[in-house]
């Protein structure tokens, strides 16, 4: 069996096969009558249609699966005996093709939203998708396409059970009307967010034809470091006699198709309304056009997102405060609401730090008699429904981030990954699963390291085990670990090499600031003086009260003095009518971005 790793390597112009449905309609499924009995009735007929697009010249064939699912099959069909039947039957037809050919296990979107924005539990849609998986791996596929998506939650979701059953190659795709995909989400999104699962590919299909998909074709060239994929429509769709039809022939289609190959993607095809006729025209066209590498994409630091938000954590960008708030840490009326089971107070810290321009959310429901498997998911999934910041999942209970990581919409933090015995080995395969970043934090047994060398030996050590684990590079975050001064005079400055270390590693730092003051008078002032510091030895991040006016003031001049706020921007918006010793009073847009 050819490796489809090794023909996205080589650089191949890969070509998808088109139309499923109207190509069943046209060879005898009778109105009314659901295609997937159809497929099992008739599996003559659907390996002629595979057999047909590989003589158009398709390198890739899509199972017959787009609504193969438990949520979607009709009542009495079984979801893993179904789509393991459509995977051999493709499989047989590309056996035949005489020439290395690919199955993609498709599958499509549920039908449903996920919870809070619909009513699906975001488990019971990850079980359905991992069967569905399964039944697509044991009939042989060679990689899986999940397809015309259009929520980021879902398509997550569906990256992750099939995660969970197999290691072939994903391929994701979405489908864009507006600039945004249904629920809002932007190409640069949904390429960040795939690029943290680590996906094969990615791109977009239906929605638009080929002329229309151009724009968001140079832009998801502009931001995927992985190869970009398109299959659009035959054309807009147009209403006839109350049917839907595309009606872009094949030889336009083929060309502004195959323009795409131009412009640096890898991987084109069809969707609605195009036929053997439209992917042999394409094959030729994509064959004549001049081939363009697609611009080289370098990732560029930690990305958080959710469907709206996206969140870049690196030294090359503007400075980000992670509001530290929802903690009940010295917070007795915190603790008593949690331990009551209630999130009145939470919500409310919530919404004061959005209010003050926090762009990131850290979430801590720990205390006593708190059963933080059900309070952090139960207070992420209410956050999520309300507020669009990326959160930041801190807990010791790894069970507990396990059980919320489901309920987040994009990537979001995990805080944190320490030298704990077992911590590593439950958490990092999860991070990796569900494509979240997460914080490496330097605690190794009992003694915390002081020194930047016992620092970076145990951030080296933690490294090496993520490796191990298969976890990529771009969901690291160190956190170089904020020591009181009061008490250990050097770790100010070893925190600060540690930076610097970090920097020289390409890896992006954060810090839970505060820590740097126990024990001092002033410690908003010592906090703040020393967020400067080691904003300039190359700090990207950091925990911390985003209520404290000082520390946004630092934050924001610091951006100006760092070249991070272009021609001062965001500083002159909140801070032109700043007055001297106003501490901020004057501030006017909290911390804008
Ligand atoms: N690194 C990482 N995560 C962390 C920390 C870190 N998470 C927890 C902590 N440290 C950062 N968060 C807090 C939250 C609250 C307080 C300090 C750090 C705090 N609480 C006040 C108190 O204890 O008195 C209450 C303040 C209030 O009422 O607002 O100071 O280092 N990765």
């Amino acid at each position: 069996m050819a490796d489809f790793r090794s023909a996205l390597a080589s650089g191949r112009i890969l070509v998808l096969d088109g139309g499923m449905g109207t190509m069943l309609q046209a060879r005898g499924l009778p109105a009314g009558e659901h295609p997937e009995q159809f497929c099992l009735d008739r599996p003559d007929v659907l390996r002629g249609i595979h057999a047909d697009y590989l003589a158009a010249g398709a390198d890739i064939i899509l199972t017959c699966t787009f609504g193969g699912s438990r949520l979607k099959l009709p009542a009495g069909i079984e979801p893993v005996p179904f789509n393991r039947e459509m995977a051999r039957i493709a499989r047989s037809a590309a056996e035949a093709a005489g020439r290395p050919v690919f199955v993609a296990g498709d599958m499509g979107p549920c039908g449903r939203f996920v919870r809070p924005l619909g009513d699906l539990h975001p488990l019971e849609l990850y079980e359905a998708l991992r069967e569905q998986a399964r039944g697509l791996a044991e009939g042989g596929v060679d990689l899986f396409l999940v397809e015309t998506q259009f929520d980021l939650a879902e398509v997550r979701i569906a990256v992750a059970a099939i995660r969970a059953e197999s290691d072939l190659p994903v391929m994701v795709s979405m489908t864009f009307e507006q600039g945004t995909s249904l629920t809002g989400t932007t190409p640069e999104i949904f390429a960040e967010t795939m690029q943290n699962l680590g996906v094969d590919a990615l791109g977009l299909n239906c929605g638009l034809g080929p002329e229309e998909m151009a724009p968001l074709m140079e832009r998801f060239l502009a931001c995927s470091s992985v190869p970009v994929l398109a299959e659009p429509n035959a054309g807009l769709p147009e209403l006839v006699d109350g049917k839907t039809v595309f009606r872009l022939p094949p030889e336009p289609f083929a060309e502004k198709t195959a323009a795409f190959v131009g412009m640096g993607a890898r991987l084109v095809g069809g969707c609605c309304g195009t036929t053997p006729d439209h992917i042999r025209a394409l094959r030729r066209a994509v064959d004549a056009v001049e081939r363009r590498a697609a611009p080289c994409v370098t990732p560029s630091g930690l990305v958080l997102t959710t469907r709206t938000r996206l969140v870049r954590i690196s030294p090359s960008q503007p400075f980000t405060i992670i509001g530290e708030r929802i903690n009940p840490t010295g917070k007795k009326d915190l603790q008593a609401e949690l331990q009551a089971g209630e999130y009145g107070l939470a919500l409310r810290f919530a919404s004061e730090q959005v209010a003050l321009g926090a762009p990131i959310l850290d979430v801590n429901v720990g205390a006593p008699m708190v059963d933080e498997t059900l309070l952090l998911p139960g207070l992420v999934e209410r956050l999520t429904g309300k507020y669009a910041e990326p959160l930041s999942l801190d807990s010791s209970n790894a069970e507990a981030i396990a059980a919320a990581l489901p309920f987040c919409p994009g990537s979001a933090l995990v805080n944190s990954i320490s030298g704990e015995a077992d911590r590593m080995e439950r958490l990092g395969p999860l991070c990796r699963q569900w494509g979240a970043p997460f914080i490496l934090l330097p605690i190794q047994g009992r003694k915390l390291p002081v020194k930047a060398a016992d620092r970076i030996a145990i951030i080296e050590s933690l490294l090496e085990k993520a490796d191990a684990l298969g976890i990529p590079r771009r969901l690291v975050l160190v956190d170089v670990l904020a020591l009181a001064v009061a008490s250990k005079p050097e770790a100010a400055r070893e925190g600060l090499e540690t930076i610097r270390w970090c920097v020289a590693q390409g890896l992006p730092a954060t810090i839970g600031l505060s820590n740097i003051s126990f024990g001092l008078p002033a410690r908003e002032l010592v906090n703040t003086t020393f967020l400067s510091m080691a904003m300039g030895a190359g700090l990207s991040c950091c925990i911390a009260n985003p209520s404290s006016g000082r520390l946004r003031e630092a934050r924001a001049a610091g951006n100006v003095l760092l070249g991070h706020d272009r021609d001062a921007a965001a500083f002159v918006d909140g801070y032109a009518a700043w007055q001297p010793g106003s501490g901020g009073a004057a501030e006017a847009g909290a911390f804008a971005r």
